[in-house]
């Protein structure tokens, strides 16, 4: 059986081909006769270059229907995709293209000049251009393909996609996930939230992380449900959109921007079914407001990009505010203590998973793979938590030195190595604080070198044009020297203690 994930989508789309499968908010839409014939003409456009198996795609474009396509292509014509967030600045560009070696690199109009050196630099062979206005050489070059292709015949085990993550040291690690990763996640989040032909889906996530891309998307495409596609999160167009749609899912922040809109009610919900969080906490105060507001409970998940979804709230049973839910079916999770044994209920833990969803490795990393598996084949979450006495699990804590702000990971050691080259800058340390919109937020505590006279604003700006903006402190405190502990460590948790507020 062909275990080609684009294949699986197709298999399920509607008997309904000329239905709308994406609306876009300026009033496009796209049939499922549209999606099928589009995605040929880019997988026919990929397959005429001759290019070998797993090949790497690699696309930094806005969110448009067409970035959605160009991902189905890849997985139609047997590539492997690899997204890239439209935040990234040169510097990370260059990392990520030189070290997957993507032969295709697709990026927006107004990007190619610096993207298409960066990319011929490295190698690659093709690059093309695609604007969230439907124009670019990507489709002007698809046009001229045949608007029906076969799905390239995948093996369970073929890479369908290469998210870049965090990694707990370092620069960013190559997630590699196959076909049959996807297609597990895809069909139990299928089954397990209920999704049905009728539904509609209000996307108003990035395509190039795996909540907007796969979880979003695979959901809608695997129940054959309509899209409307928003190009970003904008709280007073999903409360206009609201309506039309039964499922939402979003970041913590999301909800909390939703709650401060007045026109958000009861009656802006009326037709929704499902409101979904994810890649983030969500604050027990945003998971109760919103009921009093919505009269709808916030069905909260807990994921990874090497591992997809791994638990959920129950669609029927108890939702329990502030815990991740219940292991998937066909996803085994435990808390393990430092000498490797389970903890009991209500101990805490290190958070280990297994299962058909978890990924195939690091890209050209088999030692750092190698370091996050344990023995018997767990992957090591890097995140801490516990099970409830009920098997909700809850997550307390993270051993990774990671920052979430606003559902994008910030890796505190990639800005410090950033700030300790500035001129005048003797080190640096960056934390993440509390923030009431993001969750979290990147602070930097910055020691000077005697004399420099050092000014954060224009640190800030500096920074901007190195890195994404994203991952720019939104302060910069400066001390005469950082707080360490015996053995010469900088003491995050003070620092985060003292500069919390
Ligand atoms: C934007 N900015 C951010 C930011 N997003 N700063 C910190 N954290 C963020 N998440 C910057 C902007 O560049 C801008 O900088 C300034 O903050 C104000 O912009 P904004 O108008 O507030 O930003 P906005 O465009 O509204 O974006 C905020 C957001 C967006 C929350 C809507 O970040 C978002 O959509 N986040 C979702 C991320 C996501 O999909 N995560 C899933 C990962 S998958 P300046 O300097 O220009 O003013 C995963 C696995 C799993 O984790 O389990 O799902
Ligand atoms: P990423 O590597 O971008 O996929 O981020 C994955 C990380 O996001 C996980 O390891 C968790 O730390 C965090 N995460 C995802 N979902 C949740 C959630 N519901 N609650 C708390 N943390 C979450």
């Amino acid at each position: 059986m062909n275990a080609n994930l684009y294949a699986l989508f197709a298999s399920k789309f509607p008997q309904d081909r000329e239905a709308c499968c994406i609306e876009t908010h300026d009033g496009k839409y796209y049939s499922w006769n549209d999606l099928d014939r589009a995605t040929a003409k880019i997988a026919n456009l990929l397959l005429s270059l001759g290019l070998p198996p797993a090949t790497r795609i690699a696309a930094q474009v806005e969110k448009s229907p067409e970035a959605l396509m160009l991902y189905l292509a890849t997985l139609r014509a047997g590539y492997v995709y690899l997204p890239l967030n439209t935040a990234y600045r040169a510097d990370e560009i260059a990392y990520f293209i030189g070290n997957a070696e993507p032969a295709v690199v697709v990026c927006s109009p107004h990007n190619f000049g610096w993207v298409s050196q960066i990319a011929f630099k490295s190698g690659a062979r093709h690059v093309f251009t695609l604007s969230e206005q439907r124009n670019g050489s990507l489709l002007e070059r698809a046009t001229h393909h045949a608007d029906q292709c076969e799905a390239a015949v995948s093996q369970p085990d073929d890479l369908a996609a290469i998210l870049y993550t965090s990694g707990t040291t370092g620069r960013s690690k190559g997630a590699m996930l196959s076909h049959g990763n996807l297609a597990a996640n895809a069909k139990t989040l299928h089954a397990y939230w209920h999704w049905q032909h009728g539904d509609v889906l209000l996307h108003a996530l990035p395509l190039f992380h795996v909540h907007g891309l796969f979880v979003a998307s695979h959901g809608a495409l695997l129940s054959g449900s309509k899209m409307i596609f928003l190009p970003k999160f904008d709280s007073a167009e999903v409360v206009r959109r609201l309506p039309q749609a039964t499922i939402f899912m979003g970041v913590p922040t999301y909800y909390v921007r939703l709650l401060t809109e007045p026109a958000f009610d009861r009656a802006v919900c009326a037709n929704v079914r499902l409101f979904v969080s994810g890649s983030a906490p969500l604050l027990l105060d945003t998971f109760n407001d919103f009921i009093e507001r919505s009269g709808h409970t916030i069905l909260e998940r807990y994921g990874m990009s090497e591992t997809n979804m791994l638990t959920s709230n129950p669609y029927l049973g108890k939702r329990v505010g502030g815990s991740v839910g219940l292991p998937l079916p066909g996803v085994s999770v435990r808390v393990m203590d430092e000498h490797g044994h389970a903890c009991a209920s209500d101990e805490i833990g290190a958070i280990q998973v297994k299962g058909a969803n978890v990924f195939q490795g690091y890209w050209r990393m088999p030692e750092k793979t190698a370091e996050e598996f344990t023995e018997d084949g767990y992957f090591i979450t890097g995140d801490v938590g516990k099970f409830d006495r009920d098997g909700y699990l809850w997550i307390v804590g993270r051993s990774k030195d990671l920052i979430i702000s606003g559902g994008y990971n910030v890796y505190p050691k990639e800005i410090e190595a950033v700030l300790d080259e500035m001129e005048g800058v003797a080190e640096s340390a960056v934390v993440g604080v509390p923030h009431a919109d993001y969750g979290e937020a990147v602070l930097a505590i910055v020691v000077a070198k005697p004399g420099a006279d050092l000014s954060a604003d224009a640190m800030i700006a500096a920074l901007k044009q190195k890195i994404a903006n994203f991952k720019v402190p939104k302060h910069i405190v400066f001390v005469d020297e950082l707080p360490r502990n015996t053995m010469g460590k900088v003491q995050k948790n003070i620092l985060r203690e003292q500069y919390g507020a």
